[in-house]
C-alpha cells in the first residue's frame, strides 16, 4: 500500500500538504497536515461504485472561509467548555469565547487549525499518516506543554484507524476527536436524513440552549433518542421533542456508550448498500446531523444544506470540567492520553 504526497496550500507561511493514502479494496483517503483534516474517503458502494463519502473541499481557502470543522482533528478538548472558564488544581483558566460566551473545539488556534509535523509509513496491508504536534504552555489557555499524535491508518480490511496519543507536563485537559461529516449516498447525491444508524447507547446528555451538557443524564426508552434497534436520522428533523428541536430540528448530542459494545455505532445507506461500523474506545459519541450547515457555499458543486453530513464524534464528554459526574477530560502530568476510533467501510450483507 502506498501514500503520496503533494503541496496543498500555503497558510501563514508554511506549507500545507496532501496525503493520499490507496489500499488494495478500492479505498483512498486522502488528508492535509492543516488540521489533519481528512478531505476525502473513497468507498464502494454494493456494485464496487467508488465514490466520496465525508463532506471536504478541493482548495485550502474554502477550508479557511466555510469549514465547520469538516474533517478536522479537534482539540486540546472537543466539544463546549461552558464560558471559556475552568479551575484546575486552585489555578483559575480562561480559553478564548470563540462561539458567543463559550469556548469551543480548541479554541480559533486549537488542532483544527494548525500545521501538523508528519511521517508516511507504507506496508503490505496497512499505510498513512503519523501527525505530530507540540502544543506549547499556554496555547489558546490552556496549561502544560502538550506532545500530541494522531495516526490515520488505512488496512486492506477496509477500515480507518485513527490513534491520539498525548502527553503533558502539567496537569491539563485533553479530549481530542475526527470531526469528519460522513454521507454514505457517495458524491452528496443525497442528504443523510434516509441514512439508518444503530447506536447501543442508553442514555444521552440533555443540552441546555447554548448547547451545554445541563449535566442530566436521559434514558433513550420511549425517546426519538433511541437508536438501539436501528432508525432513520430522519426522525431529528421530525420530531417534536425539545431536544431535537433546540438543537436545529435534529441532533447534536452526546450519547453515552457501555465499552464493552462490539459494533457500537454502525450507519446504514440503504440505497447505496454503503455500510459504516464505528468500534471506539470513547465513553461517549457525539451525533450531529448537520443542523446548522450554512447554504451560503458550495461543496465539490453541491451547494451546503442542513443534513447534508451527519458527524459521529467519539469522546469523552463536553465540558466534564464542570460535570464531575461525567468521565473526566483531566490529563495528569507525565500520564498518557490514549484514545482510538476504527472506521470500517463495508456494505450490506457482505460477510
Ligand atoms: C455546531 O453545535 C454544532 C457543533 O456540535 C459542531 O461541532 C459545530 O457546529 C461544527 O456548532
Amino acid at each position: 500500500m502506498e501514500v503520496s504526497k503533494e503541496k496543498f496550500g500555503e497558510i501563514s507561511g508554511q506549507t500545507v500538504h496532501l496525503f493520499t493514502i490507496k489500499n488494495d479494496k478500492g479505498m483512498t483517503v486522502t488528508c492535509l497536515d492543516y488540521g489533519c483534516i481528512i478531505t476525502k474517503i473513497l468507498a464502494p458502494d454494493r456494485d464496487g461504485e467508488v465514490e466520496n463519502i465525508v463532506l471536504g473541499f478541493d482548495s485550502l481557502e474554502e477550508y479557511l472561509e466555510h469549514s465547520p470543522y469538516f474533517g478536522a482533528v479537534v482539540g486540546r478538548v472537543a466539544g463546549r467548555i461552558k464560558e471559556g472558564q475552568f479551575e484546575l488544581n486552585g489555578q483559575s483558566y480562561s480559553l478564548p469565547r470563540n462561539e458567543s460566551q463559550n469556548h469551543i473545539h480548541g479554541g480559533p488556534k486549537g488542532f483544527s487549525h494548525v500545521v501538523w509535523e508528519t511521517a508516511v509509513f507504507e506496508k503490505e496491508n496497512e499505510a498513512g499518516v503519523e501527525f505530530s504536534y507540540r502544543s506549547p504552555d499556554g496555547e489558546e489557555g490552556y496549561p502544560g506543554n502538550v506532545d500530541i499524535k494522531v495516526i490515520y491508518r488505512l488496512n486492506n480490511r477496509n477500515e480507518l484507524v485513527i490513534s491520539y496519543d498525548g502527553v503533558s507536563d502539567q496537569d491539563t485537559l485533553l479530549n481530542v476527536t475526527n470531526h469528519s461529516y460522513f454521507n454514505l449516498s457517495g458524491n452528496l447525491k443525497r442528504k443523510i436524513l434516509d441514512h439508518t444508524l444503530t447506536l447501543k447507547s442508553d442514555q444521552f446528555l440533555e443540552l441546555d440552549r447554548e448547547l451545554l451538557p445541563t449535566g442530566q443524564v436521559v434514558d433513550v426508552e420511549n425517546t426519538p433518542f433511541d437508536f438501539r434497534k436501528g432508525q432513520k436520522l430522519q426522525r431529528g428533523p421530525a420530531s417534536s421533542h425539545a431536544q431535537n428541536q433546540l438543537v436545529g430540528n435534529g441532533f447534536d448530542h452526546p450519547f453515552l456508550l457501555s465499552g464493552n459494545d462490539q459494533e457500537e455505532i454502525i450507519l446504514v445507506d440503504e440505497e447505496s448498500g454503503r455500510k459504516l461500523v464505528v468500534e471506539t474506545d470513547q465513553p461517549s459519541v457525539v451525533l450531529y446531523t448537520g443542523n446548522q450547515l450554512q447554504e451560503n457555499f458550495h461543496i465539490r458543486g453541491t451547494r451546503s444544506e442542513k443534513y447534508l453530513g451527519v458527524c459521529l464524534e467519539t469522546q469523552g464528554p463536553p465540558d466534564s470540567i464542570h460535570h464531575p459526574q461525567f468521565q473526566s477530560a483531566i490529563l495528569e502530568k507525565g500520564k498518557a492520553y490514549h484514545a482510538e476510533t476504527t472506521y470500517h467501510f463495508t456494505t450490506m450483507n457482505s460477510k
